[in-house]
């Protein structure tokens, strides 16, 4: 999981730089900060299971195991994208590791993960679909319509809240007349209850507990993933609403650093296993930056493909 989390972070980071220099274009939406949930709860997922995740997918593309390559060449709209080029930052999509995307509709994904279970729940397959989405989804109609059917049908969703406080520059307490979200989700009787989302472990025993008891056929499970964006929401945004302070105060609660040290107390990582992954990990970036820029752009004569079906 630290291994995970530095390459998110390193990812992004670097994702800024090549925004700046206008290499990579579009919309960048940056997980910077909240790592442990991307790292924390696709660790215990099986291949089998489906993920649906938001615009803020980067992370979660990486921890569900699509190669960085594929990843950094969709940032780049070149072929040899994850999406073919096709989708950029905010629709990252593995048909093969059930990664259904990248969404840039808030709320967009739930009525798609709520699908995706039904499919597996008619066929007998006992995957789980965990479906990731942000505070401000739960002010949208399909929260409710979709965790209503859900818990009625039973159907085997984890439903992943991001709460980082903010959706856009509205804080939670403006938006949402109940700020507890994990109450609102047990007002349809699903299993609910609030995680430490700066705290990868907390993540993933929660995730743990969840998964079993979906794949027990209890029923969806719902995870209210307190954590924080330590940047702003998107590359456009000025970041006027927040306060220095707030920002810092958070930023003291850095899931990277707090690992790590989790990890030294144990005697499981050496004062220089930090750096050491670092340096593996920017090796597997630079790398994966070199091939997005040696990949090709999709043809101008394939723009119409994939709008109307090319066989019946
Ligand atoms: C249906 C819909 N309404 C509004 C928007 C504009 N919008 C984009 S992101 C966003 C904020 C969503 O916040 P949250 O769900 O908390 O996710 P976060 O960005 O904090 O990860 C809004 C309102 C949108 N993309 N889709
Ligand atoms: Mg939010």
């Amino acid at each position: 999981m630290l291994r995970q989390m530095i390459r998110i972070r390193r990812f992004e980071e670097r994702c800024v730089q090549l925004y700046s220099a206008e290499a990579i274009r579009g919309f960048l939406h940056l997980s910077i900060g909240e790592e442990a949930i991307a790292a924390g709860l696709l660790s215990v997922l099986e291949p089998d299971d489906a993920v649906v995740s938001t615009y803020r997918e980067h992370g979660h593309a990486l921890a569900r195991g699509i190669p960085m390559d594929a990843v950094m060449a969709e940032m780049y709209g070149r072929t040899t994208g994850c999406s073919h080029g096709r989708g950029g930052s905010m629709h990252l999509f593995d048909g093969a590791r059930r990664f259904y995307g990248g969404n840039a509709i808030v709320g967009g994904g739930l009525p798609v993960a709520v699908g995706l279970a039904l499919a597996d729940s008619l066929q007998g397959r006992n995957a789980v679909t965990v479906c990731l989405f942000g505070d401000g989804a739960v002010a949208e109609g399909e929260f409710h319509e979709c965790l209503n059917l859900a818990a009625l049908w039973r159907l085997p969703v984890l439903f992943a809240c991001e709460n980082n406080q903010y959706a856009m520059g509205t804080a939670l307490r403006r938006e949402h007349a109940v700020t507890d979200l994990s109450l609102r989700a047990a007002s349809y009787g699903l299993a609910s209850w609030p995680v430490d989302g700066m705290d990868a472990v907390a993540v993933a025993a929660a995730a743990r507990r969840a998964t079993e008891s979906i794949r027990g056929g209890r029923g969806p499970c719902f995870l209210e993933l307190r954590t924080y964006r330590f940047r702003a929401h998107s590359m456009y945004d000025a970041d006027r609403y927040r306060d220095k302070a707030e920002i810092e105060q958070w930023k003291s609660r850095d899931p990277i650093p707090r690992l790590f040290a989790e990890l030294r107390a144990d005697g499981a990582c050496g004062p220089d296993d930090q750096a050491a992954l670092e340096a593996e990990v920017d090796a597997e970036i630079d790398a994966a930056v070199a091939a997005a820029e040696a990949a090709p752009l999709e043809p101008v004569t394939d723009l119409a493909r994939h709008v109307y079906a090319e066989t019946r």
